[in-house]
């Protein structure tokens, strides 16, 4: 098999670890046989759709699809009814892959489902697919509607994976530890496919704790991969535990992403293990497209400079390419090259409007240094928030909440959170003289959508501050004394 396979090890398989999760694993060579024999099964099949438990069975689906040269589409088990009824018709799957004794939700049981079989009986592995076909098709939240199914091709997946090698001097020595979500770009296609394109192994902690991350850099896991508010709950641990502290101190690199990790947090970590973690910069459409160099200087607050397969700009509000290095002139962050997407599912007109001549409009905003990394500022649009590393669109529970009867307008925002790095705050004009309560509108969201998404905070106003155009002035919304806030 030549080298330009995604996973060049289930070609020439070995004995080594591939992926474990708790006292459940497989080598390279049974991950192998039972992806081929999964595979096979799927050669019919135009798409699939994959319930992305953080458990073994959903990497051997992941991978399975992979082999056949399927598009995979991972499913968050625990979106809401909306989003699951969205995905289904959006996507629209032939088959659902599942690890066994689950119960799938009401939307996705008219799919044809598939079990992962992890004692499958060997069969040959399919050719290797175009690097051009698409890989994966994985949701994520704009600012208003539904989320767009961002589809990835292999060559992306490839060219992202190699750039994060070369830049961490990652390799098949590596163990790679982290309890990231599997449906997702951070915990599948950096956290799964990385190790798997690479040789090494992966620990997954199932669901992540403090505990399960101590204990496994305390043996034989190299490198963390996590969400600021995951670092943000080890840095009060290491100052709490001096043996959290040695377990992250012994670690080869500590790489955080997602969100932006706070220059606080870096320092209280720095402080008790001696380590800086590295922070990494992308989007689900670009995949990851910064990164601190593991043999570089790590300053607090920067995401490092483009990998080296990236071409990245800033460009001003009129479009104008910025060349200041200043770490002071503010621009619009545009990427191009190998590691962006074909496109969002079924969406050309979103397409259109986030790409030009090549180039993908991220919406984030930065500065750059002399040393050439990037520090991030913001968002271009204040409608997305950035929640414990879900980036969640306002729209969509603006959208919601109007569904409830009680609500007659409603705006969504994010404030500042310790934890989370911001939570959702709900600003609504009740319809009638007895307005729902917050827990009945956060009951409501949550149906409808992800847990996560359901508002923390609920103002209730008389009225939204709108411009002549009817735009809710999001800046000016106000708490009103008169009606409170639960
Ligand atoms: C969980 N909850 C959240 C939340 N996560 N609420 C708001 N925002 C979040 N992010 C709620 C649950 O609904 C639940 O509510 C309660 O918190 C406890 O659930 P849990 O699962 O035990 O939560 P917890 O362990 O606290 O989760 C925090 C977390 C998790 C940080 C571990 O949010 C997480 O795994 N985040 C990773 C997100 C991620 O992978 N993003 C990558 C996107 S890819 P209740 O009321 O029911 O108790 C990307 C590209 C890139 O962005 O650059 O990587
Ligand atoms: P998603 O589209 O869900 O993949 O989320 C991508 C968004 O996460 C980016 O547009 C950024 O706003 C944010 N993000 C990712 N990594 C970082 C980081 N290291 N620092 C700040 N924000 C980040």
């Amino acid at each position: 098999m030549g080298t330009l396979a995604l996973l060049p090890t289930l070609h020439q398989p070995t004995d080594a670890e591939a992926v474990r999760f708790g006292q459940r694993c497989v080598t390279y060579r049974e991950l192998r046989v039972v992806t081929a024999a999964l595979a096979r099964q799927l050669s019919d099949a135009r798409r699939v759709a994959i319930w992305a438990q953080p458990k073994l069975e959903t990497c051997v689906a992941i991978v399975a699809a992979l082999a056949a040269g399927v598009p995979a589409v991972p499913i968050n088990p625990r979106l809401g009814t909306r989003e699951l009824q969205h995905v289904a018709f959006d996507a629209a799957p032939d088959l659902i892959l599942t690890a066994p004794d689950v119960t799938l939700p009401e939307p996705l049981r008219a799919l044809t489902r598939l079990d992962v079989d992890l004692d499958a009986a060997s069969a040959p592995m399919p050719p290797e697919p175009d690097p051009e076909s698409p890989a994966l098709i994985v949701y994520t939240s704009g600012t208003t509607g539904p989320p767009k199914g961002v589809v990835l091709p292999r060559r992306a997946l490839a060219a992202d994976i190699d750039a994060l090698a070369e830049a961490w001097a990652w390799t098949a020595q590596d163990v790679l530890v982290h309890g990231l979500p599997l449906f997702h770009v951070h915990g599948l296609v950096l956290g799964v496919l990385g190790p798997l394109r690479l040789g090494g192994a992966l620990h997954h902690l199932g669901s992540f704790s403090v505990d399960g991350v101590a204990r496994e850099l305390g043996g034989s896991a190299t490198m963390l991969f996590g969400v600021p508010t995951m670092y943000h709950r080890l840095a009060a641990a290491a100052e709490r535990d001096p043996q959290v502290a040695a377990a992250l101190g012994r670690a080869r690199l500590l790489i955080s992403g997602s969100a932006a990790l706070s220059v606080a947090d870096h320092h209280r970590i720095a402080a008790t293990t001696g380590q800086h973690v590295v922070q990494r910069y992308g989007m689900t459409e670009s995949l990851i497209t910064c990164a601190v160099r593991a043999e570089g200087p790590r300053r607090p607050g920067t995401v490092g400079p483009p990998l080296d397969v990236v071409a990245l700009r800033l460009v001003d509000e009129n479009g104008e390419i910025l060349e200041a290095s200043d770490d002071n002139t503010v621009g619009e962050i545009e990427v191009a090259g190998p590691t962006l997407f074909l496109g969002y599912l079924n969406r050309p007109d979103a397409t259109a409007e986030a790409m030009h001549d090549g180039w993908f409009r991220t919406g984030d905003v930065a500065t750059r240094g002399a040393d050439g990394h990037l520090r991030l500022i913001g968002r271009r649009t204040t409608d997305l928030i950035s929640s414990g590393g879900y980036k969640i669109g306002a729209g969509e529970i603006e959208s919601a909440l109007l569904e409830h009867p009680g609500i007659a307008d409603a705006a969504v925002t994010g404030e500042p959170d310790p934890d989370l790095g911001e939570r959702v705050v709900a600003w609504v004009v009740a319809a009638g003289d007895s307005p729902p309560a917050a827990k009945e509108l956060a009951d409501h969201v949550g149906g409808l959508l992800a847990a996560h998404k359901r508002p923390r905070v609920v103002h209730y106003l008389a009225a939204l501050p709108r411009n002549d155009l009817g735009k809710v002035l999001k800046a000016e919304l106000r708490p009103d004394p008169d009606r409170g806030l639960q």
